[in-house]
């Protein structure tokens, strides 16, 4: 969340760099979904993922989820998350940072627009004054990317029709892997966490529903190349676990009990107490961490656990039988 002065400042920011008159503004989307998309579904790209303009012209990104905008500065381009001394994942604060709309790119000065807050995140424009190519990455979901092609001002280049159908075509594409992907048959003894093709996620686990003996471990895991981040966590209930993650990327820094592994060990142990107090795999395939971890099981009953990151739409269930 934003203090309330420096919403303030920023919409005065905004005001003094809005896009020259000169210079169009071109729209793109981070995110969204088709009509008809399964209700978990998620695209991780921009939409169109490439966009040609004229030296002077604006592109204004409309997030839709938790999605960030952000230009790098010159050579530097932060991981999403970072790990400060207690070994906790923090966002870096050049990510965090929300910028003015409209603001040029500067050669060696990184932009963005900000961690999303409580409040709808608004559309973000940035202009681009020089001619050159130009890459725009989503900071909290790697690989998303935005190529940015600046061409002289006599060149032609998309209107904002045909920018709109590229924006339909791309959600077309992701709907068909979205649909493909609900189809995906789970793997035994493995939980996967967000299932993903290409842009195409679902924020579900597959299997939702899991049925083991006491004793035996099951895989935890997100895809190779996930561009989101999951965890699985047990808890007395979901909807204390919900509360505690609600918020967790409003500040500029994950809950480290969430964000991190609860307990040493490989694998994790499952115990009826465990699941009293808190039993969470952390972030996985974070910098630094895994993507998989092991969960031993090892008293009988049902217990359902959650992804904090995706609280309300990643839940699911393991019964152990004795
Ligand atoms: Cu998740």
């Amino acid at each position: 969340m934003r203090a309330p002065a420096l919403t303030a400042l920023a919409a005065a920011l905004a005001v003094a760099g809005a896009p020259a008159a000169d210079g169009a503004v071109r729209d793109v989307d981070l995110g969204g979904v088709a009509e008809g998309a399964p209700s978990d579904a998620w695209t991780h790209a921009f939409l169109p993922s490439t966009v040609r303009v004229r030296a002077g012209d604006s592109v204004r990104i409309t997030p839709y989820g938790d999605g960030v905008a952000f230009v790098p500065g010159a050579g530097a381009v932060p991981p999403p998350l970072v790990l400060d001394a207690s070994g906790a994942p923090v966002v870096d604060p050049v990510v965090a940072t929300r910028t003015a709309s409209g603001a040029p790119v500067v050669a060696g000065r990184a932009l963005s627009a900000g961690l999303p807050g409580d409040e709808e995140p608004e559309p973000w424009a940035v202009r681009f004054p020089r001619t050159g190519t130009f890459i725009v990455r989503d900071a909290l979901h790697p690989g998303v990317r935005l190529t940015v092609r600046v061409v002289g001002r006599r060149t032609r280049v998309p209107g904002a029709a045909e920018l709109r159908a590229a924006r339909r075509r791309a959600l077309a594409g992701a709907l068909r892997r979205q649909r493909a992907l609900t189809r995906r048959k789970p793997v035994a003894g493995r939980v996967l966490a967000g299932p993903q093709d290409g842009p195409a996620a679902l924020e579900r686990f597959v299997p939702s529903r899991t049925t083991l003996r006491a004793g035996q471990t099951l895989v935890l895991e997100v895809p190779a190349g996930a561009s989101s981040r999951h965890t699985f966590t047990f808890g007395p209930t979901l909807s204390g676990l919900e509360d505690r993650a609600n918020g967790l990327l409003t500040g500029a820094r994950y809950d480290p009990t969430l964000a991190l592994p609860s307990a040493p060990g490989d694998p994790l142990v499952h115990t009826a107490a465990a699941q009293r107090e808190l039993l969470g795999t952390g972030l996985l395939g974070v910098p630094g961490r895994a993507r998989s971890v092991r969960m031993r099981f090892d008293e009988p009953g049902t217990f359902r656990f959650l992804c904090v990151v995706h609280p309300g739409s990643m839940r699911g269930t393991v019964t152990v039988t004795p």
